[in-house]
Protein backbone atom coordinates (compact mmCIF):
# COMPACT_ATOMS: atom_id res chain seq x y z
CA UNK A 1 0.00 0.00 0.00
CA UNK A 2 1.16 3.41 -1.00
CA UNK A 3 2.50 5.56 2.05
CA UNK A 4 -0.21 8.08 3.38
CA UNK A 5 0.35 11.86 3.31
CA UNK A 6 1.49 13.05 6.64
CA UNK A 7 0.44 16.32 7.74
CA UNK A 8 1.12 18.19 11.40
CA UNK A 9 -1.44 19.22 13.38
CA UNK A 10 0.56 22.20 15.32
CA UNK A 11 -1.89 22.93 18.80
CA UNK A 12 -5.17 20.59 19.84
CA UNK A 13 -8.15 21.96 18.29
CA UNK A 14 -11.28 20.04 18.34
CA UNK A 15 -10.50 16.56 18.56
CA UNK A 16 -13.76 15.35 16.48
CA UNK A 17 -13.31 18.03 13.63
CA UNK A 18 -9.61 17.58 13.56
CA UNK A 19 -10.53 13.18 13.52
CA UNK A 20 -11.80 14.06 9.32
CA UNK A 21 -8.06 14.26 8.80
CA UNK A 22 -7.75 10.41 9.62
CA UNK A 23 -9.65 9.46 6.82
CA UNK A 24 -6.79 10.64 4.21
CA UNK A 25 -3.52 11.21 6.26
CA UNK A 26 -1.45 10.09 8.93
CA UNK A 27 -1.89 12.65 11.66
CA UNK A 28 0.64 14.04 14.01
CA UNK A 29 -0.94 16.02 16.45
CA UNK A 30 -0.05 18.43 19.15
CA UNK A 31 -0.98 17.30 22.47
CA UNK A 32 -1.22 20.54 24.36
CA UNK A 33 -1.17 24.46 23.42
CA UNK A 34 2.82 24.55 22.89
CA UNK A 35 4.53 27.90 21.94
CA UNK A 36 6.69 26.16 19.21
CA UNK A 37 10.27 27.50 18.66
CA UNK A 38 11.31 28.15 14.78
CA UNK A 39 13.64 25.45 14.80
CA UNK A 40 10.78 22.82 16.39
CA UNK A 41 8.19 23.74 13.41
CA UNK A 42 10.67 23.21 10.98
CA UNK A 43 11.82 20.25 12.26
CA UNK A 44 8.04 19.42 12.40
CA UNK A 45 7.42 21.16 8.58
CA UNK A 46 9.93 18.43 7.04
CA UNK A 47 8.37 15.49 8.11
CA UNK A 48 4.92 16.90 6.68
CA UNK A 49 2.92 17.01 3.34
CA UNK A 50 0.44 19.37 5.33
CA UNK A 51 0.19 21.59 8.02
CA UNK A 52 -3.27 22.68 10.15
CA UNK A 53 -1.52 25.57 12.16
CA UNK A 54 -2.72 28.53 13.88
CA UNK A 55 -1.81 32.11 14.60
CA UNK A 56 0.82 31.08 17.57
CA UNK A 57 2.69 29.55 14.65
CA UNK A 58 5.36 31.68 12.93
CA UNK A 59 6.64 30.35 9.34
CA UNK A 60 8.79 31.74 6.77
CA UNK A 61 11.61 30.88 4.50
CA UNK A 62 13.81 29.37 7.13
CA UNK A 63 10.73 27.04 8.54
CA UNK A 64 9.90 25.85 4.75
CA UNK A 65 13.53 25.87 3.84
CA UNK A 66 13.97 21.82 4.41
CA UNK A 67 10.60 21.39 3.82
CA UNK A 68 10.91 19.42 0.69
CA UNK A 69 7.66 16.97 0.95
CA UNK A 70 5.49 20.32 2.48
CA UNK A 71 2.89 21.26 -0.28
CA UNK A 72 -0.23 22.67 2.04
CA UNK A 73 -0.93 25.06 4.58
CA UNK A 74 -4.44 25.80 6.57
CA UNK A 75 -4.02 28.04 9.16
CA UNK A 76 -7.00 28.25 11.49
CA UNK A 77 -7.70 32.72 11.29
CA UNK A 78 -8.66 34.99 8.83
CA UNK A 79 -5.63 36.98 9.69
CA UNK A 80 -2.30 35.09 8.36
CA UNK A 81 0.07 37.50 9.83
CA UNK A 82 2.09 34.51 11.05
CA UNK A 83 3.03 33.26 8.18
CA UNK A 84 5.65 34.77 5.12
CA UNK A 85 2.89 34.25 2.40
CA UNK A 86 5.55 35.29 -0.52
CA UNK A 87 8.04 32.81 1.07
CA UNK A 88 5.46 30.39 0.90
CA UNK A 89 4.24 30.69 -2.24
CA UNK A 90 8.25 30.50 -3.57
CA UNK A 91 8.30 27.48 -1.96
CA UNK A 92 5.26 26.43 -3.36
CA UNK A 93 2.95 25.69 -0.34
CA UNK A 94 -0.64 26.44 -1.45
CA UNK A 95 -2.05 27.98 2.09
CA UNK A 96 -5.50 28.30 2.98
CA UNK A 97 -7.21 30.95 5.74
CA UNK A 98 -10.73 30.90 7.41
CA UNK A 99 -12.68 33.45 5.78
CA UNK A 100 -16.67 34.47 6.37
CA UNK A 101 -17.35 31.39 8.96
CA UNK A 102 -15.72 34.19 11.79
CA UNK A 103 -17.39 37.44 10.46
CA UNK A 104 -20.53 37.61 12.63
CA UNK A 105 -19.09 36.44 15.44
CA UNK A 106 -15.97 38.43 15.71
CA UNK A 107 -18.34 41.87 14.61
CA UNK A 108 -20.63 40.88 17.83
CA UNK A 109 -17.29 41.44 19.89
CA UNK A 110 -15.99 43.93 18.60
CA UNK A 111 -19.42 45.60 19.42
CA UNK A 112 -19.50 43.97 23.27
CA UNK A 113 -15.93 45.55 23.68
CA UNK A 114 -16.71 49.12 22.27
CA UNK A 115 -19.72 49.15 25.04
CA UNK A 116 -18.16 47.86 27.60
CA UNK A 117 -15.37 50.24 27.23
CA UNK A 118 -17.88 53.38 26.57
CA UNK A 119 -19.93 52.53 29.41
CA UNK A 120 -17.33 51.35 31.76
CA UNK A 121 -18.63 47.77 32.28
CA UNK A 122 -15.50 45.74 33.15
CA UNK A 123 -14.61 49.18 35.74
CA UNK A 124 -18.23 49.42 37.26
CA UNK A 125 -18.08 45.25 38.06
CA UNK A 126 -14.65 45.60 40.15
CA UNK A 127 -16.00 48.29 41.88
CA UNK A 128 -19.05 46.50 42.90
CA UNK A 129 -17.39 42.89 43.67
CA UNK A 130 -14.72 45.37 45.61
CA UNK A 131 -17.35 46.47 47.97
CA UNK A 132 -18.09 50.03 46.79
CA UNK A 133 -21.54 50.28 45.91
CA UNK A 134 -22.24 51.40 49.60
CA UNK A 135 -20.70 54.70 48.22
CA UNK A 136 -22.77 55.36 45.09
CA UNK A 137 -23.96 58.45 44.13
CA UNK A 138 -25.79 60.13 41.48
CA UNK A 139 -22.46 60.62 39.38
CA UNK A 140 -20.27 57.02 40.06
CA UNK A 141 -18.95 55.40 36.90
CA UNK A 142 -21.01 57.56 34.26
CA UNK A 143 -19.99 56.30 30.86
CA UNK A 144 -20.32 58.14 27.03
CA UNK A 145 -23.44 57.03 25.41
CA UNK A 146 -23.09 54.76 21.84
CA UNK A 147 -26.25 55.61 20.42
CA UNK A 148 -26.65 58.37 18.14
CA UNK A 149 -22.86 58.76 17.82
CA UNK A 150 -20.31 58.71 15.42
CA UNK A 151 -18.81 55.30 14.02
CA UNK A 152 -15.66 55.21 12.89
CA UNK A 153 -14.64 51.52 11.55
CA UNK A 154 -10.53 51.15 10.32
CA UNK A 155 -10.57 48.41 7.75
CA UNK A 156 -13.97 47.76 5.71
CA UNK A 157 -13.59 44.01 4.66
CA UNK A 158 -16.13 41.87 5.96
CA UNK A 159 -15.89 42.16 9.70
CA UNK A 160 -15.78 45.84 9.49
CA UNK A 161 -18.84 45.30 7.14
CA UNK A 162 -20.79 43.29 9.78
CA UNK A 163 -19.92 45.83 12.26
CA UNK A 164 -21.28 48.86 10.41
CA UNK A 165 -24.62 46.92 9.62
CA UNK A 166 -24.91 46.74 13.11
CA UNK A 167 -24.93 50.29 13.43
CA UNK A 168 -28.56 50.99 12.40
CA UNK A 169 -29.98 49.62 15.59
CA UNK A 170 -27.94 52.41 17.65
CA UNK A 171 -29.23 55.37 15.39
CA UNK A 172 -25.01 55.89 14.62
CA UNK A 173 -23.55 57.76 11.64
CA UNK A 174 -20.81 55.26 10.12
CA UNK A 175 -17.95 56.34 8.83
CA UNK A 176 -14.99 53.94 7.34
CA UNK A 177 -11.84 54.44 5.91
CA UNK A 178 -9.74 51.45 3.79
CA UNK A 179 -7.18 50.74 1.12
CA UNK A 180 -9.38 51.30 -1.58
CA UNK A 181 -13.07 52.79 -1.61
CA UNK A 182 -15.76 50.23 -1.58
CA UNK A 183 -18.31 50.03 -4.30
CA UNK A 184 -21.11 52.61 -4.19
CA UNK A 185 -23.45 49.12 -3.83
CA UNK A 186 -21.83 48.22 -0.94
CA UNK A 187 -21.78 51.60 0.84
CA UNK A 188 -25.65 51.77 0.69
CA UNK A 189 -26.22 48.79 1.62
CA UNK A 190 -23.95 49.07 5.37
CA UNK A 191 -24.93 53.00 5.52
CA UNK A 192 -21.40 53.67 5.98
CA UNK A 193 -19.97 56.55 4.08
CA UNK A 194 -15.48 56.67 3.50
CA UNK A 195 -13.12 59.38 4.44
CA UNK A 196 -10.08 60.33 4.67
CA UNK A 197 -7.80 58.62 7.65
CA UNK A 198 -7.53 62.02 9.59
CA UNK A 199 -11.19 62.64 9.11
CA UNK A 200 -11.98 59.27 10.89
CA UNK A 201 -10.01 60.02 13.62
CA UNK A 202 -11.12 63.59 14.28
CA UNK A 203 -14.27 62.50 13.47
CA UNK A 204 -14.99 59.10 15.59
CA UNK A 205 -16.71 59.42 19.02
CA UNK A 206 -16.13 55.29 18.54
CA UNK A 207 -13.06 53.81 16.47
CA UNK A 208 -13.08 50.52 15.73
CA UNK A 209 -9.88 48.57 14.26
CA UNK A 210 -10.46 45.85 12.17
CA UNK A 211 -7.76 46.26 9.25
CA UNK A 212 -5.31 43.06 9.15
CA UNK A 213 -2.00 43.50 9.99
CA UNK A 214 1.04 44.51 7.73
CA UNK A 215 4.38 46.73 7.84
CA UNK A 216 2.07 49.89 6.74
CA UNK A 217 -0.33 49.04 9.46
CA UNK A 218 2.08 48.67 11.90
CA UNK A 219 1.55 51.38 14.85
CA UNK A 220 -0.37 53.33 12.11
CA UNK A 221 -2.46 54.63 16.03
CA UNK A 222 1.00 56.73 17.27
CA UNK A 223 1.23 59.37 18.87
CA UNK A 224 0.34 61.41 16.62
CA UNK A 225 -3.00 59.59 15.40
CA UNK A 226 -4.18 59.46 18.58
CA UNK A 227 -4.09 63.13 19.36
CA UNK A 228 -6.28 63.55 16.52
CA UNK A 229 -8.95 61.86 18.03
CA UNK A 230 -11.16 63.63 20.41
CA UNK A 231 -10.83 63.33 24.47
CA UNK A 232 -14.42 61.62 24.79
CA UNK A 233 -13.71 59.35 22.06
CA UNK A 234 -12.76 55.11 22.91
CA UNK A 235 -10.43 53.36 20.80
CA UNK A 236 -11.39 49.97 20.28
CA UNK A 237 -8.77 47.24 18.57
CA UNK A 238 -10.37 43.12 17.42
CA UNK A 239 -7.84 43.26 14.54
CA UNK A 240 -3.65 42.75 15.59
CA UNK A 241 -1.98 44.60 18.40
CA UNK A 242 0.90 45.44 16.40
CA UNK A 243 -1.70 48.07 14.34
CA UNK A 244 -1.42 50.46 18.06
CA UNK A 245 1.13 51.81 19.58
CA UNK A 246 0.50 50.57 23.23
CA UNK A 247 2.36 53.10 25.14
CA UNK A 248 1.38 56.12 23.38
CA UNK A 249 -2.31 54.45 23.92
CA UNK A 250 -1.43 54.59 27.90
CA UNK A 251 -0.08 58.27 27.26
CA UNK A 252 -3.17 58.96 25.74
CA UNK A 253 -5.60 56.98 28.44
CA UNK A 254 -3.55 58.28 30.97
CA UNK A 255 -3.46 62.14 30.32
CA UNK A 256 -7.74 61.91 29.70
CA UNK A 257 -6.78 62.97 25.54
CA UNK A 258 -9.18 59.93 25.13
CA UNK A 259 -11.99 58.50 27.25
CA UNK A 260 -11.22 54.35 27.18
CA UNK A 261 -10.27 51.42 25.18
CA UNK A 262 -11.16 48.04 24.70
CA UNK A 263 -8.53 45.75 23.63
CA UNK A 264 -8.56 41.76 22.66
CA UNK A 265 -5.03 42.11 21.03
CA UNK A 266 -1.82 43.19 22.34
CA UNK A 267 1.67 43.25 20.33
CA UNK A 268 3.79 41.20 22.57
CA UNK A 269 0.87 38.76 23.32
CA UNK A 270 0.52 37.13 25.34
CA UNK A 271 2.61 39.75 27.06
CA UNK A 272 0.72 42.68 28.07
CA UNK A 273 1.97 46.10 28.73
CA UNK A 274 2.34 46.69 32.42
CA UNK A 275 0.92 50.53 31.73
CA UNK A 276 -2.05 48.88 29.76
CA UNK A 277 -2.86 46.81 32.68
CA UNK A 278 -2.41 49.58 35.48
CA UNK A 279 -5.22 51.42 33.83
CA UNK A 280 -8.87 51.57 34.85
CA UNK A 281 -10.48 52.66 31.55
CA UNK A 282 -9.37 49.79 29.32
CA UNK A 283 -11.31 46.74 28.71
CA UNK A 284 -8.69 43.64 28.26
CA UNK A 285 -9.68 40.22 26.78
CA UNK A 286 -7.70 37.75 25.48
CA UNK A 287 -8.09 37.77 21.81
CA UNK A 288 -11.30 36.02 21.86
CA UNK A 289 -12.79 37.98 19.00
CA UNK A 290 -13.87 34.47 17.21
CA UNK A 291 -14.29 32.47 20.22
CA UNK A 292 -18.13 31.31 20.11
CA UNK A 293 -18.09 27.64 20.67
CA UNK A 294 -19.65 27.42 17.31
CA UNK A 295 -17.64 29.39 15.24
CA UNK A 296 -14.59 28.43 16.47
CA UNK A 297 -15.38 24.94 15.68
CA UNK A 298 -16.71 25.96 12.11
CA UNK A 299 -13.22 28.22 11.58
CA UNK A 300 -11.70 24.18 12.20
CA UNK A 301 -14.33 22.64 10.06
CA UNK A 302 -13.11 25.00 7.42
CA UNK A 303 -9.24 24.55 7.93
CA UNK A 304 -9.57 20.62 8.08
CA UNK A 305 -11.76 20.89 4.55
CA UNK A 306 -8.64 23.05 3.11
CA UNK A 307 -6.42 21.14 3.80
CA UNK A 308 -7.89 17.68 2.62
CA UNK A 309 -8.73 20.03 -0.54
CA UNK A 310 -5.14 21.44 -0.97
CA UNK A 311 -3.34 17.99 -0.50
CA UNK A 312 -6.07 16.71 -3.77
CA UNK A 313 -8.25 14.35 -1.66
CA UNK A 314 -12.01 14.82 -0.51
CA UNK A 315 -14.97 15.78 -3.36
CA UNK A 316 -13.26 19.36 -3.10
CA UNK A 317 -9.73 17.57 -4.42
CA UNK A 318 -7.25 20.02 -6.05
CA UNK A 319 -9.99 22.96 -5.11
CA UNK A 320 -9.44 24.23 -1.89
CA UNK A 321 -12.54 26.40 -0.27
CA UNK A 322 -10.29 29.37 0.46
CA UNK A 323 -6.75 29.77 -0.70
CA UNK A 324 -4.67 32.75 -0.17
CA UNK A 325 -2.23 32.28 -3.08
CA UNK A 326 -3.35 29.70 -5.42
CA UNK A 327 -2.69 32.24 -8.17
CA UNK A 328 0.94 33.30 -7.10
CA UNK A 329 1.35 29.15 -7.66
CA UNK A 330 -0.12 28.52 -10.72
CA UNK A 331 2.30 31.55 -11.93
CA UNK A 332 5.37 29.75 -11.18
C1 LIG B 1 -8.26 33.53 16.12
C2 LIG B 1 -7.95 35.61 14.64
O1 LIG B 1 -8.48 33.63 17.48
O2 LIG B 1 -8.97 34.76 12.72
C3 LIG B 1 -8.13 35.51 13.18
O3 LIG B 1 -7.39 36.20 12.46
O4 LIG B 1 -7.20 36.40 15.10
C4 LIG B 1 -8.80 34.79 15.55
O5 LIG B 1 -9.98 34.43 14.94
C5 LIG B 1 -6.89 33.12 15.87
O6 LIG B 1 -6.54 33.20 14.54
C6 LIG B 1 -6.64 31.73 16.40
O7 LIG B 1 -5.48 31.25 15.88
Amino acid sequence: MPERPRVWVSQPLFDDVVARLGEHFDVVATARVTQHGPEAIAAALREADGALVTLNDPIGAAQVAGAGRLRAIANVGVGYNNLDLPALSAAGVLVTNTPDVLTETTADFGWALMMAAARRISEAEHWLREGHWRQWSFDSLLGGDVHGTTLGILGMGRIGQAIARRAAGFRMRVLYHNRSRLPEAVERETAASYVGFEELLTRADHLILVLPYSPQSHHLIDAAALARMQPHATLTNIARGGIVDEDALADALEHGRLAAAGLDVFEGEPALNPRLLALRNVVLTPHIASGSLATRRAMVALAVDNLIAALGYGPDAGRPPSPLNAAQLAER
